[in-house]
């Protein structure tokens, strides 16, 4: 196909709509869901990927019995948004509560919210809660207690980590 423009053309372009323009292209920032070490169920990840990704996040779901060295070691090369974890076997506060600590070494403030059936007693003995709030976590989803709709305001908190939520696209440059 012949150009409609021979080499000598110059063409103008209305303010903002030149391809030379940097343009503003907004890139989604990741949340790592994961579950721990001794659950093995996968719906619970399966529903979390989807109300994340939902909420306009991208997702790297670390699946079910996940090594705590593992979850750590993926979240440090990672570097999310924020890190979920769910449980529903009934030992999630015990693993919640190991894990913790190394993942707030590994990544400092970076959100971190554990959630599920953290216990035995279906919402009822909700005790231990404070205590993984106390030992890391920002905020403890247990059903009954809280539930998603916490988790999304939780989730909508978040301060825009700005410097990451946009990325500026080089430039293209004229080829003379
Ligand atoms: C399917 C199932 C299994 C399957 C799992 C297969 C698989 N690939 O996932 C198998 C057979 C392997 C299994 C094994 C066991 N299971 Co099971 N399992 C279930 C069952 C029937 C359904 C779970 C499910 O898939 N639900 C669908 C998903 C989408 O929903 P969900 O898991 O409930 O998660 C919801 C909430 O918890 C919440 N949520 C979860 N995580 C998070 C995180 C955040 C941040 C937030 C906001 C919300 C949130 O949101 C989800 C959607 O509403 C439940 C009973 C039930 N009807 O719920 C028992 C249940 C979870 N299992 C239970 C138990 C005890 C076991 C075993 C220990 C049994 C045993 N003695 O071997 C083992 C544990 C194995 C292990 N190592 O973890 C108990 C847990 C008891 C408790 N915590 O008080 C349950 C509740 C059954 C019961 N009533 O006793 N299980």
């Amino acid at each position: 196909m012949t150009s409609m423009l021979n080499k000598n053309s110059t063409v103008t372009y209305l303010p903002g709509c030149s391809p030379f323009d940097a343009p503003q292209v907004a890139e989604k920032e990741t949340v790592v869901v994961t579950s721990v070490a001794s659950d093995s169920h996968t719906w619970n990840l399966v529903y979390l990927q989807l109300l994340i990704e939902e909420l306009g996040y991208e997702v790297v779901n670390l699946g079910p019995c996940v090594p705590d060295e593992l979850m750590v070691s993926e979240c440090r090369d990672i570097d999310p948004a924020m890190v979920v974890i769910s449980s529903v076997n009934g030992h999630g506060y015990q693993d919640g509560m190991r894990v913790v600590g190394q993942l707030r070494e590994a990544l400092g403030d970076t959100p971190m919210v554990i959630g599920g059936k953290l216990g035995i007693a279906a919402g009822g003995d909700t005790s231990f809660l404070d205590e993984l709030l106390e030992a890391g976590f920002d905020d403890v989803f247990e059903d009954g207690v809280r539930g998603v709709e916490e988790f999304k305001a939780f989730v909508a908190s978040i301060p825009a980590r700005t410097a990451r939520r946009t990325a500026t696209v080089t430039p293209l440059r004229r080829v003379a």
